[in-house]
């Protein structure tokens, strides 16, 4: 198959390629790389020569010869190389700029923080608990939702920018996927509640939740 993706099931970086390429209708080869076992399949030799930075997903398109690591370089790759059926950031440059900010509050403020390899730090370098961390991620996500709410408040509709599914939702469900895992209070979010639950009645949503991957356990 010409297009593959490098992934793990838990990982929210993963899980939003996988739902722009199901929106996409495109074909893919999910390839799992196990971010525990084995200390963490994403440091071997073998993938750091894919993607130095030891980090899914990395997405491989054979039909342009072309390698990409960043869910959001590669979501907007497949935007413009695959423009049919379904376009993930609106037409408009001021709507596609409102869409981007949504969705990089999110990648870039809200999940670096919280990132696997961000926990094993400071439980190895700071003696962390689990329930340190734990508090930890339930810090940054609800800083980070209690931003995003008041940003989609005029413009959200049945998803986070109108009525469209956009770049911002594809971001959206992934994370709060990971905020329910750690526990965090949603009943203080209900309009992203509201997007999640909107978007997890779409298949493409549905397929490429975790639970739903070759490699969940
Ligand atoms: N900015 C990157 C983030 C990638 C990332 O943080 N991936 C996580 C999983 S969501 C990972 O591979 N973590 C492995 C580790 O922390 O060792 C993207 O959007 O693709």
């Amino acid at each position: 198959m010409s297009l593959k993706l490098y992934g793990y099931w838990r990982s929210s970086a993963s899980y939003r390629v996988r739902i722009a390429l199901n929106l996409k209708q495109l074909d893919y080869e999910y390839i799992p790389v196990h971010l525990v076992n084995n200390g963490g399949e994403q440091k071997s030799e073998e993938y750091q020569r894919l993607n130095p930075s030891k980090l899914v997903p990395t997405f491989v398109d054979d039909n342009a010869d072309i390698t990409l690591s960043q869910s959001l370089a590669i979501i907007e790759y497949l935007d413009e190389q695959y423009p049919e059926h379904i376009q993930l950031l609106p037409k408009h440059a001021q709507d596609r700029a409102r869409v981007r900010m949504l969705a990089q509050d999110i990648a870039c403020d809200i999940q670096p923080v919280t990132n696997l390899r961000v926990l094993n730090k400071i439980k190895l370098d700071h003696h962390a608990s689990d329930e340190q961390v734990k508090q930890w991620v339930d810090y940054w996500v609800t800083e980070g939702f209690k931003a995003l709410s008041a940003k989609i408040k005029t413009r959200a509709g049945k998803f986070a920018y109108g009525y469209q599914v956009s770049l911002a939702d594809i971001c959206i469900v992934p994370q709060v996927y990971n905020a329910q895992r750690f526990g965090v209070d949603m009943s203080a979010f209900p309009m992203i509640q509201k997007i999640y639950n909107n978007c997890l009645a779409l298949e493409a949503f549905q397929n490429a939740s975790p639970e739903n991957q070759s490699d969940a356990t």
